[in-house]
C-alpha cells in the first residue's frame, strides 16, 4: 500500500480489535494530530488533552524545539549500541546529571526498565557497600504502587489484574502501607536486610494520593537513620508536573537514586533514566547492565531538548500556578454538588473522586461526556478521574477546560 488511505474512527477501532492483543480499554477516540495542549481525532474533532499520555507530554504535543532536536539527529545518526561511543551521549549525561544534581546518569528507554535498573543497582549496592549477605537484601515498596509492567515490577503490585497468573514472583521485597512512617520505621528497625525504600512520591495509579505533608522527607531522614537508599520513582510526578521539577522537591528531598522516564523526552520518544552519585552508581561496572537503545543519539537529543524547554519555558512554575487555580475552581463547584467528593493533586496532577461506589461506570460515563465536551481524560480506578493537561496550558485555556468539566459534572447531577 503506497499511499495510507484516512481511516475512519471506527474502521481504526475494528483493526485494533481484530489484530492488537487486547491488554487496554481505550476511551472510543482515535486521534491523528497533537499540537501544544491540543489533540485532534480522524474526523477533525480537536480536543483539549487532559491525560498528557500519563504526563509524558508535559512540553505539549510536537513541541517544534522537541520535534527538531528528533528530526535533525535522526538524520545524522540513529543508533550505534554501546559498543561505541557516540557524541551526544556524553553531553547528555553530564547536562541531565547537572540538571537534576546528581553525579551519574544511567540512560534506558522505558519507565520499567528505568525501576528495574535502580532495583538491581540498589541490591548490588547493598552487598557491596553495606555488607548485605548475597540474595538476603530485601526492598520495601508501598503497598496500591505502580511501577510498571515487568514480572518483577509485578511481584510487588498488589493489583491482581496486573499480577494475576503471572507467577513465579520474584521474591525480597516487603510491602507497607504508602504514607505510613511508623509501618517504615517498624520494618526498618527489625529488618537489617532493607536495602531501599522506593516509593511514588504521589501515587499516581492509585488515584492521585498525595501523601501528608513532611512524609518524603521523614521517610528519607529514616532511611539515612537505617543507612537505605532512598529511591524515589518520579517517572510520572517527575519533570514540572507537581509544579517543582521534581515532586521531592516540596519536601527539598535529594533521593539516593532517582527514576525518570516519560517527560523527560516531552513524549516525543521513549527515553528514561537513572540518576545516582558515584559512590551507588559505581557498584555498576561493564557487562553489569544495559540495553540496545539505551542512551542512543536521538533519546540523547530529544531529552536535552524537552529538559530546556521545561526551563526556558517555566513549566514547573506554570503548572504550580495553574494547579492551584484548577483545584480552587473545582473547588467552588464541589461546594454546590454532589456528584464529585473532592479535588486533590499537586501541581499540574489532579483527580476527582465520584461519589458512587468503586464498581460503578459514572466516572467513565462522566469521561464519554467529557470527550462529547471536547476533553480527553480517563478513569483510574473506578470512581477516580485523573487530570494531567500539558503544562503549557495557558489561564484562558485552563478557564475554559474548567468550564467544560463543570458543565459535564452537571450533566450527571
Ligand atoms: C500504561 C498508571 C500512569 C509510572 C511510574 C513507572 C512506570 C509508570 C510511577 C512505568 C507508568 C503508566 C504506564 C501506563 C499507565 C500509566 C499510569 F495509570 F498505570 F499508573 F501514568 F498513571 N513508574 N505509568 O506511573 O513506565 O514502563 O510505562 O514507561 O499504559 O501502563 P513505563
Amino acid at each position: 500500500m503506497a499511499v495510507l488511505e484516512q481511516l475512519t474512527s471506527q474502521q481504526a477501532i475494528e483493526l485494533e480489535d481484530k489484530y492488537g492483543a487486547h491488554n487496554y480499554h481505550p476511551l472510543p477516540v482515535v486521534l491523528n494530530r497533537g499540537e501544544g495542549v491540543h489533540v485532534w481525532d480522524v474526523e477533525g474533532v480537536k480536543y483539549y488533552d487532559f491525560l498528557s499520555a500519563y504526563s509524558a507530554v508535559n512540553q505539549g504535543h510536537c513541541h517544534p524545539k522537541i520535534v527538531n532536536a528528533m528530526v535533525s539527529q535522526a538524520q545524522t545518526l540513529t543508533l550505534t549500541s554501546r559498543a561505541f561511543y557516540n557524541d551526544i551521549l556524553g553531553r547528555y549525561e553530564k547536562f541531565a546529571s547537572e540538571y537534576f544534581n546528581f553525579d551519574k546518569l544511567l540512560p534506558m528507554n522505558t519507565g520499567a526498565e528505568a525501576v528495574e535498573t535502580a532495583l538491581k543497582i540498589c541490591r548490588k549496592w547493598a552487598y557491596e557497600k553495606k555488607g548485605i549477605a548475597e540474595n538476603e537484601a530485601e526492598i520495601v515498596v508501598c503497598e496500591n504502587n505502580f511501577h510498571g509492567r515487568t514480572t518483577t515490577i509485578i511481584s510487588f503490585s498488589n493489583d491482581p489484574v496486573a499480577r494475576k497468573n503471572f507467577g513465579p514472583y520474584t521474591s525480597g521485597f516487603i510491602k507497607i502501607a504508602y504514607d505510613n512512617l511508623e509501618a517504615l520505621e517498624e520494618t526498618l528497625k527489625s529488618n537489617p536486610n532493607v536495602a531501599g525504600f522506593m516509593a511514588e512520591p504521589i501515587q499516581g495509579e492509585a488515584g492521585v494520593y498525595v501523601p501528608s505533608e513532611g512524609y518524603l522527607a521523614k521517610a528519607k531522614a529514616l532511611c539515612e537513620k537505617h543507612n537505605v537508599l532512598f529511591i524515589a520513582d518520579e517517572v510520572q510526578t517527575g519533570i514540572a508536573r507537581t509544579g517543582k521539577l521534581l515532586a521531592v522537591d516540596h519536601e527539598n528531598v535529594k533521593p539516593d537514586i532517582l527514576i525518570l522516564g516519560k517527560a523527560i523526552s516531552g513524549g516525543a520518544y521513549p527515553v528514561s533514566a537513572v540518576l545516582a552519585d558515584d559512590h551507588i552508581m559505581g557498584v555498576i561496572r561493564p557487562g553489569n547492565h544495559g540495553s540496545t537503545f539505551g542512551g542512543n543519539p536521538v533519546a540523547a537529543a530529544v531529552a536535552m531538548a524537552a529538559l530546556e524547554v521545561v526551563k526556558e519555558e517555566g513549566l514547573a512554575e506554570n503548572a504550580e500556578r495553574l494547579g492551584k487555580l484548577f483545584r480552587s475552581e473545582l473547588n467552588k463547584y464541589i461546594e454546590t454538588s454532589g456528584i464529585v467528593n473532592l479535588v486533590r493533586g499537586k501541581g499540574l496532577l489532579n483527580a476527582i473522586v465520584i461519589n458512587d461506589d468503586e464498581e460503578s461506570d459514572t466516572a467513565w460515563n462522566i469521561c464519554m461526556a467529557l470527550k462529547n465536551n471536547g476533553l480527553l481524560a480517563k478513569p483510574t480506578h473506578g470512581n477516580i478521574i485523573r487530570f494531567a493537561p500539558p503544562l503549557v496550558m495557558t489561564e484562558e485555556q485552563l478557564l475554559d477546560c474548567v468550564a467544560i468539566i463543570i458543565k459535564t459534572l452537571k450533566e450527571f447531577e
